[in-house]
Parts: structure tokens; C-alpha cells; sequence
């Protein structure tokens, strides 16, 4: 039996289910935990939705259908079986890893080639695109009405893992034409998902690009360019706005590998990374603690910039 129809069959026992995403949450863990959701709360599971740490959930994912399925950290309540989506690793359950631990049937959903698998149920696929493209196979085998709620949730991974079908694979074109047949407002989710900001998101922009630096000796002389975030304008637009910073920082043709360090509070950093072509990240994000893809990796440290930039530099 595939991974894929372990993780129906899981489902299909469970009278409970918890969900949770990763810290930090994006739109490809919410929305696969919520068309998770969605479809078991439809089928009379009791189902929780857990999002952990301190950051708010952006206003754009609180706005996906089924958002009201996710209950505040300190209230899970933590069923035998409990499912983490898009997460790379259990790090990555922050305060919720708990939560995780302590269920019986422990199921893993997720892309990143840097997974290894932690569950007693791993469905891992790193040819996939997005993690929302895994719960969709699942939601078929499920034998689940992918309404229009469900479909909204999924494209939500689907459009921003794949950069606005940037570097989407055949199959996810084809997945979109699916979820758009089932009437998802495609343009209206891509403009609040991508390019909505608050107006102190261009002052912002604006220190984080003058503080950028061009290290060409960097990953074997393949070349780093890399900006910072500080901490300050966490709270003054909050943590989410900061996101977008490498999809600009990462154009710059001059360097294989992008780099913006942000700021959470003083000295406490976390990591994105970005390679054109030739740097696999997975390794220098190991190296640190981390995870990701081979072109887009990520890790945290507390300590100095500098210091992690030399690290890149002796690469
Ligand atoms: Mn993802």
C-alpha cells in the first residue's frame, strides 16, 4: 500500500483529527491544513487546526474558507491522530511539537527535499510543488468534494509555492485548471496572497534593498547577495510583510544565491535563501539548523549576521 492511501485509510479511522502547520505559517501550510480540514469536519470528524508560535496568522490567510477551523495554540486539545503539513521537519511545530509527539498515529505531509520523515505515517513527495498538491491526492482517495472552499485553500499553496506558476511543473497547471473549474477567484487570491501590502511595506522594502551586499567569492565564487530585515519593522507592519523582501532580492542576476535575514527580536534571525541554478541550499541550510528545497532553503540562529555570512564565504 502507497503512503498516499495509508494516510486515507488514517483518515477514514480517525473520529479526530488534529492539523497543524509550520512557524512562520505561509499560504501552502495553512491552506493544505484547511482543505484538510474542511473536508473531514464535512465528513463528521471532529477536527482541530493548530498554527504554532508567536507570529499572528497574516490577515490574507485568516481571510481562506475554513479559517474558523483553526483554534488558538493554547486551546488544542491534541487527538491520537494528528497530521503536520508542509513541515520540514518537527522543529519546524515550534511550540505545537508536543502536540505532535503525543499523538498515535503521527502523519507527515509534505514536499521539502530535506525531509526525512517523522511521523509513523510519511507522505513526502519532493517532485511535488507544493504540499496542497499532496492533500489534494489525498482529498481524492478521501473520496472528498474539492467544492470550491476546499479548491480556494489548495490553489492558495499551489499559486505561491510555485511563485505565481513561475517555476510550476505541467502537473500543477493542470491542478490549477482544476481548482479554477471549481470556482476559484484565481486573480482576486493571487492579489491577496502576493501583491497586497500595507503602505509601510515600501519604507521598509526601501532599508532592507540599501542595506543589500554583493559577496562574489561567496559558494565557491558563484556569488551571494544578501539584505537584512532588523527587527524594528517586525513590529511596526509585522512579521509577514518581511516575506516578500528575497522575490525581490533574489532577481539579481549577479549572484546564484540570495540570502535576507530577518530580524524576530534582537539577534534572533531567520533565514531565507534563494539559488538560481547551480547552489543546492539543502546542505548550507543543514549546516545551520535548517531546511528547505534545493533552490529555496531556510534556517534561524541567534548571533550576528556577519558570522553566517563568513560561513557562506568559506562554502
Ligand atoms: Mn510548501
Amino acid at each position: 500500500m502507497g503512503s498516499c492511501d495509508r494516510v486515507v485509510e488514517v483518515l477514514r479511522e480517525a473520529p479526530a483529527v488534529t492539523l497543524l502547520t509550520h512557524v512562520r505559517p505561509d499560504a501552502d501550510t495553512v491552506g493544505s491544513a484547511l482543505a484538510l480540514a474542511l473536508a473531514l469536519d464535512r465528513s463528521g470528524v471532529d477536527v482541530e487546526v493548530g498554527v504554532p508560535g508567536p507570529m499572528p496568522l497574516p490577515d490574507a490567510l485568516g481571510r481562506l474558507p475554513g479559517a474558523k477551523l483553526i483554534v488558538p495554540a493554547p486551546e488544542i486539545v491534541g487527538n491520537r491522530t494528528v497530521v503536520a503539513l508542509d513541515c520540514a521537519s518537527a522543529e519546524r511545530l515550534d511550540d505545537l511539537r508536543d502536540v505532535f509527539d503525543s499523538g498515535t498515529t503521527r502523519v507527515v505531509i509534505d514536499h521539502h527535499a530535506s525531509n526525512v520523515g517523522f511521523g509513523d505515517v510519511d507522505l513526502i513527495d519532493p517532485d511535488a510543488d507544493c504540499t496542497a498538491e499532496i492533500v489534494l491526492q489525498v482529498l481524492d482517495g478521501y473520496g472528498a468534494d474539492v467544492d470550491v472552499d476546499v479548491a480556494t485553500c489548495l490553489y492558495a499553496g499551489l499559486v505561491t509555492d510555485t511563485g505565481s506558476f513561475r517555476w510550476a511543473r505541467p502537473g500543477s497547471h493542470a491542478i490549477a485548471a482544476r481548482l479554477l473549474d471549481a470556482g476559484v477567484d484565481g486573480p482576486g487570491w493571487t492579489r491577496t496572497l502576493l501583491d497586497t501590502h500595507r503602505f509601510g511595506w515600501l519604507a521598509m522594502v526601501a532599508d532592507a534593498l540599501r542595506s543589500a551586499v554583493l559577496v562574489p567569492e561567496a559558494f565557491g565564487g558563484n556569488g551571494l547577495v544578501y539584505a537584512c530585515v532588523d527587527h524594528t519593522w517586525r513590529d511596526a507592519i509585522g512579521w509577514d510583510e518581511a516575506e516578500s523582501v528575497i522575490d525581490l532580492v533574489r532577481t539579481i542576476g549577479d549572484a546564484d544565491v540570495a540570502v535576507v535575514f530577518k530580524e524576530s527580536a534582537p539577534g534572533r534571525w531567520t533565514v531565507s535563501m534563494r539559488s538560481r541554478s547551480v547552489t543546492d541550499l539543502v546542505p548550507v541550510a543543514r549546516a545551520h539548523g535548517g531546511g528547505g528545497h534545493p533552490h529555496a532553503a531556510g534556517f534561524g540562529f541567534t548571533g550576528s549576521v556577519d558570522e553566517v555570512v563568513a560561513s557562506f564565504t568559506t562554502a
